[in-house]
């Protein structure tokens, strides 16, 4: 059965930490209670990120937090992850849902209410929409404007997500927005207490934004 809560989307980034700090970091997120968990490895060969996923796997699995691959659904299938997540330039999400089939979580980064539908009308499970704010992780995007974001979420049935230089700081920006939840890198990842950064984000957005 394919069911995911969205509240607190955490994506994780393995730049600058070993391999262990990495995963113990993303333990301790799991611990302070996100309810999904993504993958982000841009520069890492298949069999590199396939070996990473499945150590991450056995701590989601752990948690009962499904787990959602970056862009490559052929990692997705040899570790049997929960979800992939598919950018506009990734596979379109048709056909990737014609290859995974009707249990896997799908997500889509859309930009534009257009994007959104067509996302929507080709079967993603959810959609990521950002940046909001400029973000210091590494990606290739441009600012998405809390208007859109609003107009996204009128305009799809599926959960919606903000993301984008979040933090607890910051996410007030959201209030009154349909959206379901919210995504994280650094907020979580490079927090001095990761565990209480989750712990105290998923209050927040529980409390004031869902
Ligand atoms: N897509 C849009 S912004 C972003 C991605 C993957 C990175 C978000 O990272 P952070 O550290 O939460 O700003
Ligand atoms: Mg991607």
């Amino acid at each position: 059965m394919k069911k995911f809560d969205p509240t607190l989307y955490f994506i994780t980034d393995s730049n600058g930490f070993s391999e262990e700090e990495f995963l113990e970091r993303t333990e301790a997120a799991l611990k302070g209670g996100v309810t999904l968990v993504q993958i982000r490895e841009k520069d890492k060969t298949t069999r590199e990120y396939i070996a990473l996923a499945q150590k991450v796997h056995a701590l989601t699995k752990q948690y009962g937090v499904p787990l959602i691959i970056d862009d490559r659904i052929d990692v997705a299938m040899a570790i049997g992850a929960e979800g992939v997540h598919l950018g506009q330039s990734d596979m379109q999400i048709d056909t990737a849902r014609s290859i995974l089939g009707d249990d896997i979580i799908i997500g889509a980064t859309a930009k534009t209410v257009s994007q959104a539908t067509e996302a929507y009308i080709q079967g993603a499970d959810y959609l990521g929409v950002g940046a909001i704010y400029p973000t210091t992780t590494k990606v290739k995007t441009v600012l998405t404007s809390t208007q859109t974001l609003s107009d996204i979420c009128k305009a799809v049935p599926i959960p919606v997500n903000a993301i984008g230089g979040l933090n607890i700081q910051n996410i007030d920006v959201l209030k009154g927005i349909a959206i379901s939840g919210v995504c994280v890198v650094s907020a979580i990842m490079k927090a001095d207490d990761p565990a209480q950064a989750a712990a105290e984000l998923k209050t927040k957005i529980e409390a004031e934004l869902l």
